[in-house]
């Protein structure tokens, strides 16, 4: 139905089921919505679906290339907009009008999506009509009107600072081991810390959630060691995957999520294995999840870094016909509830089925100890994976996020010993972390010069006043902060990218690359803590 609407002083043709007007905008509801705007847009704002995703600013007629291998795609993107080379965006789209105002339109709702043509933008839904909100106004006013909607509708994280975390991954990767984390607590003891956080690398597989033999004390041994030290134990899990050498697997295969012709569904390739997402709307599923958080906590750890769960929200065919965000979103408050009064950061996580489940979420790709990385970012335009530039893009422009939870960065570097970047480059990532007033690093003290250590120590103390003065731009207890340089896409290099892209869509070179890098990671380990 047609409805003609006067926003702001904008005549707007809007489609829908219904219109209201309400404070400050306009409700609509429907199935499909659109709304053709009297003037073309300058700037269309493109939220990604998960925590890696790309989200960011782009001229509305800027094509973004398709990232390549197909084989990782489902760890970057929603795998059913991947190549809709339309501007597109998860839940929320907002474009920039000529006089500099923004226009937003967003869904009160999951499973929804939005686009810009010409001058219509358009959202849509794939499951029933649902709400939503068009606003218009400054950047920010926009972005606090759908903030706060959302949070109407699906709560939000626990209030309160959030805690400020050691995280293994950043400095030893999947090279852990109880003897090395038991000299790293033994460093990081009496430092500023709230949690000790374990990543990725203490478990049998992905699937078989249990310590793997470089842990030989167990779990709850190292939780144990962790507390006494005087750290709230952490713990990484990615609960919705399930690699095909688990025992997970092949005692379930049942349990995976499944395409229309009864093939699992690719999730990506990481560990030097294809991933499989577990299917989510299955009671024995949701049971096995919960068991497995009630486990976590048993062993004493209080804060999980749940990960990889856009597994949970793939496309597929559910059992029970969920719509696959609804899927994910119970699977998650089935975790959430096991867990009890755990701190829950969400990471790879669908960002709006997210919301008032969780207490903090990553808002954007991994950081890493270099700035960027090319092969990725220009020959195959990937722009989710590790690299500070692609972190520090997409988190900038999820700031708006701020009241529904904690807002992770990822985390921040001081040291100079295997870190890649300059000093001017950490200092960027660590006053993003103190706009969003989350403190985290895998510096290992034992590998800080003295200064670093000191400025570690500081900014773990410090509580800065952060003003906003420009979309980029931030004034940080009065010093003038800029990360627009990291905002703009590097130049792809489209011929050389060819030939990586078909390379690293070959699952041997994969399986290589996996491989060296493990290899690597475990030589620089011994190196680092030989002796003493
Ligand atoms: C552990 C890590 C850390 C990190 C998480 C997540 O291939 N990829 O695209 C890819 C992206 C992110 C990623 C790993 C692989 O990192 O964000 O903090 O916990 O897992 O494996």
């Amino acid at each position: 139905m047609a409805h003609h609407c006067e926003l702001d002083g904008i005549t707007i043709e809007a489609q829908a089921d219904e219109a209201a007007a309400v404070a400050n905008g306009m409700m609509l509801r429907g199935r499909e919505v659109t709304l053709e705007l009297p003037f073309a847009p300058v700037r269309f704002y493109r939220h990604g679906w998960q925590s890696w995703s790309l989200t960011t600013w782009q001229g509305t007629g800027e094509r973004i290339p398709r990232s390549k291998p197909a084989l990782l795609l489902p760890m970057q993107t929603d795998p059913r907009y991947a190549r809709d080379d339309r501007p597109n965006g998860s839940w929320v789209g907002a474009v920039e009008l000529p006089d500099g105002r923004i226009l937003l339109l967003a869904s009160i709702g999951l499973e929804t999506h939005v686009a810009l043509e010409g001058n219509r933008l358009s959202g849509w839904c794939e499951a029933g009509p649902v709400k939503w909100l068009v606003t218009v106004g400054t950047e920010s006013e926009a972005f606090n009107r759908y903030a706060s909607a959302i949070q109407s509708a699906l709560g939000r994280g626990r209030a309160g600072d959030p805690p400020r975390v050691w995280c293994s991954w950043y400095s030893l990767h999947a090279a852990i081991g109880e003897r090395i984390l038991h000299r790293v607590i033994g460093q990081v003891t009496g430092m500023p810390f709230e949690v000790f956080q374990v990543d990725d690398g203490w478990q049998a597989r992905i699937g078989d959630w249990e310590a793997n033999d470089k842990f030989p004390s167990g779990m709850e041994a190292l939780a144990a060691r962790i507390r006494d030290a005087g750290f709230v134990p952490g713990l990484w899990l990615a609960p919705l995957l399930a690699v095909p050498s688990s025992r997970l697997h092949r005692e379930h295969p049942e349990w995976l999520l499944r395409d229309g012709k009864g093939k699992p569904v690719p999730a990506g390739f990481n560990w030097g294995e294809p991933l499989h997402a577990l299917d989510d709307a299955r009671p024995e599923v949701l049971a096995w999840l919960a068991s497995l958080m009630r486990k976590v906590r048993a062993w004493g750890f209080s804060y999980a870094k749940l990960d990889f769960l856009y597994a949970g929200a793939l496309p597929g065919v559910r059992g029970n016909g969920m719509p696959r965000e609804a899927a994910y979103r119970n699977a998650l408050r089935v975790m959430r509830e096991a867990l009890g009064d755990a701190y829950l950061l969400a990471c790879g996580a669908p960002v709006v089925p997210s919301v008032g489940l969780c207490d903090a979420l990553r808002v954007g790709p991994d950081v890493a100890a270099a700035r960027d990385v090319p092969r990725d970012s220009r020959l195959l335009a990937n722009h989710a994976t590790p690299g500070a530039r692609n972190a520090v893009r997409t988190t900038v422009h999820r700031l708006w996020l701020d009241p529904l939870f904690h807002v992770d960065p990822d985390v921040v570097y001081f040291r100079t010993h295997r870190c890649g970047m300059h000093s001017a480059e950490k200092g960027l990532l660590r006053d993003l972390a103190s706009v969003c007033g989350f403190r985290a690093t895998s510096d290992i003290p034992g590998w800080l010069e003295p200064q670093e250590r000191a400025d570690l120590l500081a900014f773990l103390a410090s509580r800065p006043r952060v003003r906003r003065t420009g979309r980029y731009t931030f004034a940080v207890d009065g010093r003038p902060v800029d990360f627009s340089a990291a905002v703009p896409l590097p130049a792809p290099m489209r011929l050389a990218g060819a030939l990586v892209g078909w390379l690293a869509g070959r699952r041997w070179v994969l399986r290589l690359f996996d491989r060296l890098q493990r290899r690597s990671l475990a030589r620089m380990v011994q190196e680092d803590f030989s002796g003493s």
